[in-house]
């Protein structure tokens, strides 16, 4: 089998994905076609330029990406629809568990909360028929004040009592070189309090006394941990912090790349933390804007990072554990990957 069959057949679970940043060419091209009678030819054609340009682009260009997305997702029906298309899109790529996060927003004629629940309703509705548990944080924006991220974190324990299952916790991100994080840390507390889970963008770029702040928290999980290391301009402090309290990693090695923020995959952190025996999980960040896929991130840690694919399978079953749903749910889910690999890798 070949790899790219390999990886594709592959059960996976995606644990670092942000719904607009996940958005697919196809359905950008959608979403340009329906607002075609409100725009100027000339205006959608920039929008086609940037949404073809296969995902090259620094930190600050992503982040003008995503201010172009959110000005494309304006209605509820676009939120739907976007929606869908990332679910079907990740259960199509072999992928048999996915948290999705999003940033609440107000959208035309619905509030915070009505952005929350059309998620939640396209994600009950794929369930009825898609095997694949869609489990939801909400992101709290670090260009955002501490009196939103108190909203976000009481309107998530709300959801999360109304028992539905869907919303799981919080994340923290937006632009890393924007605002300060350690302002969040009270919100943070609060959501410890009300027993949500807490995933936050760690160490995207320098900045040693914010994420020693962060890890001292004691989050869940990290996205990134780009920087973490004193060659990365970390420290050795930060370091034995994230190894002492074994917080699993979320690893996105495309994004890191194409985004610049790591120069390239042999001097990725991945295989540093790997060989310390770190908790990790490869994801994909952005599927739409760095034009990648989950299968195709274990094809790149293959290929780039000389990953045989045992490790892949043992990388793959570990990240059921750092998922952030019930032990009957991890218990159902180890049964799928057992079922898998049976079914694919024993013939
Ligand atoms: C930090 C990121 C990110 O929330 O509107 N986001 N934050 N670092 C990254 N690495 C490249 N990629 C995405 O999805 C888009 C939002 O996710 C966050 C940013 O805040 C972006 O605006 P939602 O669904």
């Amino acid at each position: 089998m070949s790899v790219q069959a390999f990886c594709r057949r592959l059960p996976k679970a995606e644990l670092h994905a942000h719904l607009h940043g996940s958005i697919s060419t196809n359905t950008m091209q959608k979403l340009i076609n329906d607002v075609s009678h409100t725009v100027d030819k000339s205006e959608r054609d920039v929008w086609s330029t940037v949404i073809n340009k296969e995902g090259k682009r620094t930190l600050h260009e992503c982040f003008a990406v995503f201010k172009m997305i959110h000005e494309l997702v304006t209605s509820k029906e676009a939120l739907s629809m976007v929606t869908g298309d990332v679910i079907r899109e990740f259960a199509d790529d072999g992928v048999c568990y996915l948290e999705l996060r999003t940033t609440p927003r107000p959208l035309k004629g619905i509030s915070k909360r009505g952005y929350v629940d059309t998620v939640v309703a396209v994600i009950q509705e794929a369930s009825n028929h898609l095997e694949l548990p869609v489990k939801l944080l909400l992101s709290i924006d670090r260009r955002q004040s501490l009196e939103e991220a108190l909203d976000t974190v009481e309107m998530t324990a709300e959801y999360q009592q109304k028992g539905d299952g869907v919303v799981v916790g919080i994340d923290l991100s937006g632009d890393p070189t924007k605002g300060d994080a350690t302002t969040f840390l009270p919100a943070l507390r609060k959501a410890r309090e009300a027993g949500l889970k807490v995933t936050l963008h760690v160490a995207e770029v320098p900045n040693v006394a914010e994420t020693l702040s962060l890890l001292e928290f004691g989050p869940d999980r990290v996205g990134h941990g780009t920087c973490l290391h004193p060659a990365q301009g970390g420290s050795d402090e930060l370091v034995k912090c994230f190894e002492s309290k074994k917080i699993p990693l979320e690893v996105c090695l495309t994004s890191n790349v194409k985004c610049r923020t790591v120069q390239s995959y042999d001097v990725h952190h991945f295989r540093d933390w790997y060989e310390r025996g770190h908790p990790m999980a490869l994801c994909t960040d952005d599927k739409g804007v760095f034009s990648t896929s989950l299968s195709e991130e274990y094809c790149v840690a293959h290929s780039k990072l000389n990953m045989s694919q045992v490790e892949l399978w043992k990388l793959s079953l570990s990240t059921v554990d750092y998922t952030f749903v019930t032990d009957d749910l991890k218990r159902q889910l180890r049964h799928k990957w057992q079922d898998c690999k049976q079914n694919y890798f024993q013939q």
